[in-house]
């Protein structure tokens, strides 16, 4: 067993004997990219990306300056400070094998809850060319059944009154925006790398909305000058556990306080139109195309929505990760017949793309089963996931008359799911979901009212109008609530 030897800067010439580290000077990147949501998912995918290319000897200007809005981001910006702000990336095989890599394209990291003008100068400093997001689908405050913006935040309230005092992503854009402005520079790009169907052209809509009331001229100006290329991201990257920490230190030798674990597979398809320049990213494998659309629904209707169908449905069963619903025939048979009958019809077409193949990626990338990727990270957050994963295709087999059995007995375990806490067994279930309290307040009404938990309409919108859905739905339901056991109705449908 090697001395476990601490990640940091100087210490990258006696760490480079067990893994691959930056071998490009750190020092001189200047940083070009801001990105504000320093999960998990950036670390594995766009500053994987950047790692990648600045290995190549390119890219010396996009170094990455980390961006925390949220209190809980201290956490990072500590281990960061620590760290030379330098991290491992742990990717996962099936076959168990582990590679891990220092990544160390992410040079600079500040926090914006306490004092924004640090983060409001890097934002609207001249080399600052794009600012990407992964605040996740839930962090862009619209109504997802309306879509519209949501005024009635006291954050969005605050900013408007007090410009240079932004809390939310809004603010700060505005605020950078407005000094690039005054500065004669150049707009920056704005870069979602959030699983939301057209996100640039939402988060678009969003900080028009908002700019609008703010400060009316900047909002004209946003109009012309910044792009917000739509882009379709994936890469699946489980919550770090303390034996990833621990195998990486026994391992690999090196203490990281927070590494971050991922799969092999890596996609990123990017609309090319940026406002200030861009990575040569064509170079390590990013696709470049003029509609991203088709891309995006394909990847948040088949791989998005097949999590929370395993997810929700699994985590009632008791199954703990992703893979163990794999290693279940009944849930893999479920999900394949819910991605043929009612995800693939309403895709259509898509150039290049076979999703027969697709879809049979997708099945071995869940079954891995060395990610164990947790149930209760894909149920989190299920109120502004499934709007879009999967509420959506229910409505749009509504309109055409396709199968919806698939899905809504998901719905239904849904609302089992937040009423109850548990699974079938009556073990507790960890929920975390901004709207834990509501969806849990209307869940438990279903005994008198079978239709409550989908009169939510800022979910469901007019789905509690249609007889079909509400039909299985109350049938589906109803069973649930009366024996939680899963898999017997999952095998009625098929
Ligand atoms: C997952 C995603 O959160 C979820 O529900 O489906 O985080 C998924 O792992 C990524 O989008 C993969 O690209």
């Amino acid at each position: 067993m090697k001395t476990p030897i601490q990640l940091q800067q100087q210490n990258l010439a006696a760490l480079k004997n067990g893994l691959p580290v930056p071998t490009y000077n750190r020092a001189d990147n200047k940083i070009g990219i801001v990105h504000i949501g320093v999960g998990g998912f950036h670390r594995a995918h766009e500053a994987y990306y950047l790692q990648q290319l600045r290995q190549l000897g390119e890219a010396s200007d996009w170094g990455i300056c980390g961006i925390g809005l949220r209190e809980a981001d201290a956490k990072l910006h500590d281990i960061f400070k620590k760290q030379d702000h330098l991290y491992t990336l742990m990717v996962k095989h099936p076959d168990g094998k582990i590679e891990p890599e220092v990544i160390g394209s992410i040079v600079d990291f500040k926090m914006g809850v306490t004092d924004p003008e640090p983060v409001i100068a890097r934002m609207a400093d001249a080399d600052t060319r794009i600012v990407s997001l992964t605040i996740t689908e839930g962090g862009y405050n619209f109504n997802p059944t309306t879509g519209e913006f949501n005024f009635d935040n006291p954050d969005i309230q605050h900013e408007l009154r007090h410009p240079n005092d932004p809390r939310t992503v809004y603010g700060f854009l505005t605020a950078a925006l407005q000094r690039r402005r005054d500065n004669g520079l150049p707009a920056f790009t704005i870069l979602i790398c959030d699983n939301i169907e057209h996100n640039g052209d939402m988060a678009r809509k969003m900080l028009l909305t908002f700019a609008e009331v703010q400060n009316p001229p900047l909002a004209t100006w946003i109009a012309q000058e910044v792009r917000f290329p739509n882009s379709m991201v994936d890469r699946i990257t489980p919550v770090t556990t303390p034996a990833d920490i621990e195998t990486l230190a026994q391992d690999f030798g090196v203490i990281d306080a927070w590494p971050v674990t991922c799969e092999p597979f890596i996609q990123w398809v990017v609309e090319d139109k940026f406002s200030n320049g861009r990575p040569a990213f064509e170079k390590v494998g990013v696709q470049f195309v003029p509609d991203v659309g088709p891309y995006e629904k394909m990847k948040l209707r088949l791989l998005n929505a097949g999590h929370s169908v395993l997810g929700l449905l699994g985590v009632l069963h008791g199954h703990p990760t992703i893979n163990a619903c794999m290693e279940d025939e009944t849930f893999v048979t479920y999900l394949r017949a819910f991605m043929d009958t009612e995800a693939t019809p309403i895709l259509g077409d898509i150039e290049g793309i076979d999703l027969d193949d697709y879809k049979d990626t997708l099945l071995q990338r869940f079954a891995n089963p060395n990610i164990k990727d947790s149930v209760n990270r894909i149920c989190s957050e299920s109120s502004a996931k499934l709007p879009k994963f999967l509420i959506a295709t229910i409505h749009e087999n509504i309109a055409t008359g396709g199968s919806i059995k698939f899905a809504t007995l998901v719905i239904a375990a849904w609302c089992y799911y937040s009423d109850k806490g548990m699974d079938r067994h009556g073990h507790p279930i960890e929920i975390s979901d901004a709207m834990g309290t509501e969806l849990h307040e209307a869940a438990k009404q279903t005994t008198t009212d079978p239709l409550a938990f989908i009169r939510q309409e800022s979910l469901f919108g007019t789905l509690v109008k249609n007889e079909r859905f509400t039909k299985l739905y109350t049938e589906a339901v109803q069973q649930i609530y009366e024996d939680p056991n899963i898999k017997k109705y999952m095998k009625e449908l098929m």
